[in-house]
């Protein structure tokens, strides 16, 4: 083992995925994988980055299209996985992703209601370039993770959405993480400490096991 693999980052905003990241990258390196490149998404190359923009703004002059925000979403995406990911994992290398495919179907799915089907197409075309090894959810409960996410700045466009939009993110995080074989549930409202400790202890049982 200890080559190329793809290790995704889930939950909703303010659960810690981001210091997650950064706690995985250092679990990996003290397990001898120094080869890490994190990524995030919406992001993380030139093209993709400005979809980003676009896609946290809350512009005042024109309200984004659900359709729009996903297909925007899917072309950051594609960019990301053709132009970084894939090569990466060819030359060997691990990728950690903040958000990836279990994302739409969260809150564009969930969200937004725009049909599963329509999403489940994406998201074959995206695993045909490659597909995770390994999905790490942070389980948090909307207002904590919320609150969490005010504290560190203002809300963006998506992060100003009403508490029942976030409820039916989390439900349908749940009903398709079901289906996914290689994953790791994670308390995320428990303190960052408790947070840490739990997510060494099961990565590196899943990293002994891979
Ligand atoms: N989006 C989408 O709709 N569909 C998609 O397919 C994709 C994305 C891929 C990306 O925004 C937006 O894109 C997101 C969904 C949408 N919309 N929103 N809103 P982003 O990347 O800017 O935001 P985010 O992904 O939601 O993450 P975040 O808000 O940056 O939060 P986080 O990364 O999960 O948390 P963090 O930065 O690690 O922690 C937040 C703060 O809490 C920070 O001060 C930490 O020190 C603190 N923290 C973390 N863990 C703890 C614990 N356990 N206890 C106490 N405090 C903690």
């Amino acid at each position: 083992m200890k080559q190329n693999k793809f290790i995704v980052v889930e939950g909703l905003e303010g659960s810690g995925k981001t210091t997650a990241c950064k706690i995985i990258k250092k679990i990996l390196y003290l397990n001898n994988i120094k080869n890490v490149i994190t990524v995030r998404q919406p992001g993380s190359t030139f093209i993709s980055e400005k979809i980003r923009a676009i896609i946290k703004n809350d512009y005042k002059k024109e309200k984004l299209n659900k359709f729009s925000e996903l297909f925007l979403i899917y072309s950051a995406r594609f960019q990301l996985m053709e132009n970084i990911i894939k090569p990466a994992l060819i030359k060997g290398k691990w990728i950690i992703s903040d958000r990836h495919n279990l994302s739409s179907i969260a809150y564009q799915g969930g969200g937004r209601g725009i049909n599963i089907s329509l999403i489940k197409i994406l998201n074959t075309l995206i695993n045909k370039i490659s597909k995770p090894n390994l999905t790490v959810f942070l389980d948090v409960k909307p207002k904590i993770g919320l609150k969490r996410a005010l504290l560190r700045s203002n809300f963006d466009r998506i992060e100003k959405q009403s508490k029942k939009f976030f409820f039916k993110v989390m439900k349908y995080y749940f009903k398709f993480l079901s289906s996914e074989k290689n994953k790791i549930i994670i308390n995320a409202n428990k303190n960052i400490k408790i947070v840490k400790k739990n997510i060494k202890s099961q990565l590196q049982n899943w990293i002994k096991n891979n």
